[in-house]
Formats: structure tokens, C-alpha cells, sequence
């Protein structure tokens, strides 16, 4: 499973790409800079069951558990690319990998529709994305190029936005909202269900946090842990006065509500032993699955291991004690020992 960020050129895309996998790529204020797509880890994150043993699980972050999942740094979307523009058909068939995308906006208006400086409109790019999506997906409704499984279709009366918003969901996202400039738009856009964001704010964040500066969670606050300059005080004062006013710099809550929110995937942590919730070593809560919506605790035991699948009986929450038999389905955030036959 792949999220993609999509949007216009110089919109932030590879900035939000970095921020979230820690990969360097390039970052330029001009179209196209992205040539190549890039595709890296990056974790969306949970509450991690262990606070609520009172545990110390050694792999979360004040009980922020990360989870792996990975995100594409798509190419920019101009207007007209699903008749060809900019690189078109290229860039389609770069979003039919991804199972749902990010839309990262500028939400600054000061850069037009292709990217360039100059004046733009958030809320018609915001449109003109969604546009070039419908088309794509109207002309290749029932085809592989969409990258859906088989047999996904319309249902009757469907519109093709309806049925293109279900199977490929979208993360809208205000990024830039650090700049003065956006204020006006970021609550108009907020009406549509965007997520203020500064993927710049977060990237520096976690730079700071890499070189021992701050601590940080993302997601959360940070609170100063080395020495800084000048300069350096008065980013972080940015920083901090927008998470004061939004609550997070919104990076890590898009990716978390693409794949939780959009996908409905769910975390579950196997153990294999119930009482110290530990594996075979020792260790506690030592893994955590992300699984589509509706998996079942035999699913589960597959993706351990084929034979775990193979010689399933059945699967006992360490949190309440409830039963699951084969195609009994999964609950995100379970903790679970599975039991299996000769
Ligand atoms: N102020 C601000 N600038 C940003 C933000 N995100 C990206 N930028 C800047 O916007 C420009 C384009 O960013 P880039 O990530 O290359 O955009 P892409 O073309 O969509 O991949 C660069 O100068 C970035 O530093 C943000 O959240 N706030
Ligand atoms: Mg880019």
C-alpha cells in the first residue's frame, strides 16, 4: 500500500516527501522538479498500546508508536494533463500505484496554477486537481490504468467523482500556512475539509530533532534540548506560535488520516505471550501490522508466517480477553496472541 502526494508544481510535495521519510530530495521553487517519482518509508503513527499496561515497550515515543507505511513524491499536476499536458498520462499512471493521495495545496496564492510566481487561487486549484482526476478516471473507467483491483466500477447512478473520492481517497491538505498570505484561504479551504500544514516547518523540526536540538514527536509539540542561535531561536519561535494555533504542523495528522481515516487500514499487535506481552525474546510489543479494513485474525497469522496461517485455531485479545475465530474481523489497536494446532 503507497500514499502519494499529489498537487500542482512547487505546491511543497517534495518538502512534505522529506519531512515525513527523512530522504533527501530536490527542493526547488520551480516546475518540475521533480522528475523522477521517489518512493520511501515513511510511518503513520498510533497510541501505543503499552501506556495502557502501564509498560514500557521501548519502540514508541511517549506512547506515539510509528508505522511503517510508504509514501510517493508524485510529479507536479498542471492543468490539461490528462489531455497530455506537462507530463500528462506519465503522471496518471504514477497516481494509479498509489491506494490513496494526499493533495498537498498551496495555500498561499503566490504561485499560479502551473507553479510559476505570481497570483494564484487555492480553492481553483484545489478544483483543477480534482478535475484532471475525473477526467482520468472517465476515460479509463473499467481499465488497468486505474490501478484498481478487477471489477471495481461505478455502482448504478455513481457519479465519477463519487465513485473516484471511494476508491482512491484524497487527504486535502492548506500547506504553506505559515505564510501570512494564506490566512484568507486556509479557512475557506478549511471548509472543504483541509488540513492547515507546513511541511517546511515540519521538515525543520525534524532536522532539529535529528542533530539533537529538540526533542519531537511528531504530531506533537517539541520542547528545546540543545544549544541554538539566534536564528535558529526564531524559526523555532515560528514553528512553535503555529502549532500553538493549529495544534501540530499538520504533516504527520494527513498521512495518519489517509491511512486510518480514508483507507480504514487498521494496527494490530501481535504477541506471543498474553500475560508480559512479549515475543519469544522478550521483548514487549515488539511488532506492529497494518492491515486493510476487514481483515481477519487468520489474515494476521499469515502475514506472520505461512505456517502461523496455515495452523491457526484461534486468536485471544491480551486486552479483553475476546475470541477471534478465523474470519472473525480484526479491531485497529488490538493486542493478540494467536493459538495454533499440531
Ligand atoms: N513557507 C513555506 N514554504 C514551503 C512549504 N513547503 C514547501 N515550501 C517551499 O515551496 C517551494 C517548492 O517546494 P517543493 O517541495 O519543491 O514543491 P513541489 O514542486 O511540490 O515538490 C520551495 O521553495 C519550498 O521551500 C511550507 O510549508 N511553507
Ligand atoms: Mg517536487
Amino acid at each position: 500500500m503507497c500514499v502519494g502526494l499529489i498537487g500542482k508544481p512547487s505546491s511543497g510535495k517534495s518538502t512534505f516527501f522529506r519531512a515525513l521519510t527523512s530522504v533527501e530530495t530536490r527542493i526547488a521553487p520551480y516546475p518540475f522538479s521533480t522528475v523522477e517519482v521517489r518512493v520511501a518509508e515513511g510511518f503513520a503513527t498510533v497510541p501505543c498500546p503499552c501506556r495502557r499496561f502501564g509498560m514500557e515497550c521501548g519502540s514508541c515515543f511517549d506512547g506515539v508508536r510509528p508505522v511503517r507505511v510508504k509514501v510517493a513524491d508524485l510529479p507536479g499536476l498542471v492543468p490539461g494533463a490528462h489531455a497530455g499536458r506537462g507530463l500528462g498520462n506519465r503522471f496518471l499512471s504514477e497516481v494509479s500505484r498509489a491506494r490513496v493521495l494526499i493533495h498537498v495545496l498551496d495555500s498561499s496564492g503566490t504561485t499560479d496554477c502551473e507553479g510559476n510566481p505570481g497570483a494564484g487561487d487555492p480553492l481553483k486549484d484545489a478544483e483543477f486537481v480534482e478535475e484532471e482526476l475525473d477526467r482520468w478516471f472517465e476515460a479509463n473507467l473499467g481499465k488497468t490504468s486505474l490501478g484498481l483491483p478487477e471489477g471495481t466500477v461505478p455502482e448504478p447512478g455513481e457519479s465519477v467523482r463519487d465513485f473516484r473520492r471511494r476508491v482512491k481517497p484524497v487527504v486535502l491538505t492548506a500547506n504553506k500556512a505559515d505564510l501570512p498570505e494564506s490566512r484568507k484561504f486556509v479557512k475557506k479551504l478549511g471548509e472543504l475539509g483541509a488540513v492547515p500544514c507546513s511541511a517546511l516547518f515540519e521538515l525543520v523540526l525534524r532536522k532539529a530533532a535529528a542533530s539533537g536540538i529538540v526533542r519531537y514527536v511528531p504530531g506533537n509539540g517539541f520542547e528545546l534540548t540543545g544549544r541554538v542561535n539566534a536564528r535558529q531561536l526564531e524559526v523555532l519561535e515560528k514553528v512553535k506560535n503555529f502549532i500553538e494555533t493549529h495544534g501540530s504542523t499538520g504533516v504527520q495528522e494527513c498521512l495518519n488520516r489517509a491511512v486510518f481515516e480514508k483507507l480504514g487500514y487498521i494496527a494490530v499487535f501481535p504477541v506471543e505471550n498474553e500475560k508480559t506481552l512479549t515475543d519469544s525474546s522478550g521483548r514487549v510489543l515488539p511488532d506492529v501490522y497494518l492491515l486493510p479494513p476487514g481483515s481477519t485474525a487468520r489474515d494476521l497469522a499469515f502475514r506472520i508466517h505461512t505456517d502461523l496461517g496455515k495452523r491457526f485455531v484461534r486468536a485471544i485479545s491480551a486486552i479483553d480477553g475476546t475470541p477471534f475465530r478465523s474470519e472473525d474481523p480484526l479491531r485497529h489497536l488490538d493486542v493478540l496472541t494467536i493459538r495454533k494446532g499440531q
